[in-house]
């Protein structure tokens, strides 16, 4: 999700438990020192500021926390299993292991480091026999933005498995291999994948790259983080048997709290989530990790912190941004980009704010062509828009790719919760409902949870809810912990992950397939005059995406694809578009008659006229920063 912790699994109870604490963090376990399979000592380390620790707030000592659900200590081989979450460690050894397999079709590259100092990979994959990666239509793919978005990462590994292991077996890829450059990061938010596995957290939490703030403004920064009381490794919600508290039991499940009416009796009072007041301020995790949210530091369209939460002190003030957007402004071939995210199944398109619209209405049937299949590739996803459909974004990492890379950009909101259970369909004439977990934040009432406790009881077997358990909470006297894990609500249950990654890694391929495909056609030179000669040229593109986006000519991000008429004896005398159907009519060029500047359309065809002079060979070659390079040769006689 961009901005909300729009959790699917929100609960009245976590919705109330989150909804004061916006941006959480973890406490960090003793053994957090980042450790990088590649790199030994983080170099640009922020040091963690002291916790300040009130006698008698001490947090419980946590005892070691167990693996991770969907996490697994088997070696990593290719073909890779999707059948478990990678670590980040585990992703860069996925990575390696997919190099060896294929040296002659990947590269891996360290974009740049994080602030403790890990490492940012790409993997690139292009096949240098079928020409240079610069050479052609460029796709990019990253995921992980956000710290516990992690699937996103799944489906970028996926997507290279599938691309890797299918070459030469399966024709789509290997002509997607042969004729695009893939570009993809699993992980962008490096730090914020490596805590979320190895410390304790809620599925919302951990987003932030690790640029401490102070987030309640007290002087302190990120001093009173969420605490793993009961040392399971997870952030869940805490509450306190109350007479006068606004819940009571839900009758048809107890593990559920509902909302008392006027005049009933309460029986629970929601203490917000796991933790205690590390600080002594009287408030109890306040200021976690960060915030700073990677997607709302781009440098495009930015806005500061008093208007939009979460943006930094700056544009680009993660050094790993820096460091990706100088990946993509160096690969200027780049006219597709998805970046992954959890969760809500949207395939969102800018522009992010109300303000860029109107989107030049060609570029928009382009992203409706990619978006409306999407929706069938991937159901029960939508194709949205996002400042319209969702919420307006400044800063955003699209808003980056639409208007400075020049690409088609769409940001992939993986897995919705109501995929995990059987819900009936509505009856027929009944209205339109909003979605389920939407309906749950807005009325209150617990159909989705008791649907999804169902889905944990009886489909994961417990996996993903803990249920209550008393605890002697330090300043709080007797409580109970319980509720969803950390890699539940926004991360599909490991059995479901292969599935995910599938369908996600097929939208970026249909994607890549129609990445402009260009050919030159010279039709035979038509003599009008001794030595004078009329060439008509043809540029075809077979692909849906035109050569360069209608938004990069508007706002002149790149040049233009040239046309250009050589040969050692002939000179252009004129040349100039040909257009009107049935009647065709010429527009000469009056400067420089041998160049022509051009996009070439999804799905379609440009053509122009050259008069030449002279004898002997012609040679008629297509340039394109996006759509690769053409040439062909005839003969003058
Ligand atoms: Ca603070
Ligand atoms: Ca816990
Ligand atoms: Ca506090
Ligand atoms: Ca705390
Ligand atoms: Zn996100």
């Amino acid at each position: 999700m961009r901005k909300l912790h729009w959790v699917g699994t929100i609960t009245l109870a976590a919705l109330v438990a989150s909804s004061s604490l916006a941006l959480q963090g973890q406490a960090p376990p003793a053994t957090a020192t980042s450790a990088t399979p590649t790199s030994a000592t983080p170099t640009s380390a922020t040091p963690k500021p002291a916790q300040p620790v009130k006698a008698g707030a001490t947090a419980q000592p946590a005892k070691a926390a167990a693996t991770p659900l969907g996490v697994t200590t088997d070696k990593i081989t290719v073909p890779l299993r999707f059948d478990h979450y990678y670590t980040y460690e585990q992703v860069g050894e996925a990575l390696r292991v997919l190099h060896a397999a294929y040296p002659q079709l990947t590269t891996i590259d360290v974009v740049g480091k994080s602030e403790e100092g890990r490492d940012i990979w790409a993997m690139t994959v292009n096949n240098p026999k079928t020409g240079a990666a610069l050479d052609k239509p460029g796709v990019y793919v990253d995921g992980n933005i956000h710290g516990n978005e992690i699937q996103a990462g799944e489906v970028c590994l996926s997507l290279l498995n599938r691309l890797l292991t299918a070459y030469g077996q399966n024709d789509q890829m290997t002509k997607a291999v042969d004729r695009n450059a893939f570009y993809v990061i699993p992980s962008v938010n490096v730090d914020g994948r490596y805590h979320f596995f190895s410390d304790p957290n809620d599925p919302s939490s951990n987003r932030s790259f690790r640029i401490p703030k102070d987030d309640d403004r007290d002087g302190l920064i990120d001093e009173d983080p969420a605490d793993d009381l009961d040392g399971d490794g997870n952030i869940c919600t805490m509450r306190r048997k109350d007479p006068f508290g606004q819940y009571r039991t839900d009758p048809e499940d107890p593990r559920l709290m509902i909302r008392i009416k006027p005049g009933e009796k309460g029986e629970w009072t929601i203490l917000g989530e796991e933790g205690i007041d590390n600080d002594g301020d009287g408030r109890v995790n306040e200021d976690g990790e960060g915030y700073v949210d990677g997607n709302r530091n781009w440098g495009i369209n930015w806005a500061p912190p008093y208007v939009q939460a979460g943006s930094g002190d700056y544009p680009f003030e993660a050094s790993g941004l820096r460091a990706i957007a100088k990946y993509l402004v160096d690969r200027p071939n780049i006219i597709v980009v998805f970046a992954f995210h959890n969760n809500g199944g949207m395939y969102l398109r800018g522009p992010s704010t109300k303000a860029e619209e109107p989107m030049n209405p060609a570029d928009t049937g382009v992203y409706d062509i990619l978006g409306r299949n999407v929706e069938k590739i991937v159901p029960g996803y939508r194709y949205l828009v996002s400042w319209k459909d969702l919420y307006p974004t400044y800063g955003d990492f699209t808003d980056f790719t639409d208007n400075v890379v020049g690409a088609y950009s769409f940001v992939g909101e993986l897995f919705v919760t109501e995929t995990e259970s059987y819900r009936p369909p509505p009856k027929p004439g009944a209205p339109a409902q909003p979605p389920a977990d939407v309906m749950d934040m807005m009325g209150g009432n617990n159909d989705r949870e008791r649907e999804r406790l169902k889905f944990n009881d009886y489909v994961t077997q417990g996996d993903l809810y803990r249920p209550w358990k008393a605890f002697k909470h330090p300043q709080f006297g007797e409580v109970e912990i319980g509720g969803w894990v950390k890699m539940s609500s926004r991360l599909p249950h490991p059995f479901m992950l292969t599935d995910l990654v599938h369908r996600n890694a097929s939208a970026v391929l249909f994607a890549a397939a129609q990445t402009p495909s260009v050919t030159l056609d010279v039709l035979a030179p038509e003599k009008v005059d001794a030595d004078l000669y009329k060439v008509r040229v043809r540029v075809v593109n077979a692909g849906s995406i035109p050569s360069l986006t209608y938004n990069a000519i508007q706002r002149k991000i790149h040049p233009q694809d040239t046309l250009e008429v050589s040969g050692a004896g002939v000179k252009v005398i004129a040349d100039g578009k040909v257009s009107g159907m049935p009647i065709e009519t010429v527009a000469y060029k009056p400067y420089r008659p041998e160049v022509q500047f051009l996009q070439v359309p999804g799905n379609g065809k440009i053509e122009f006229e050259f008069l030449v002079s002279g004898k002997g060979e012609l040679t008629v070659a297509y340039q394109s920063l996006k759509a690769g390079k053409a040439t062909k040769t005839v003969a003058l006689q």
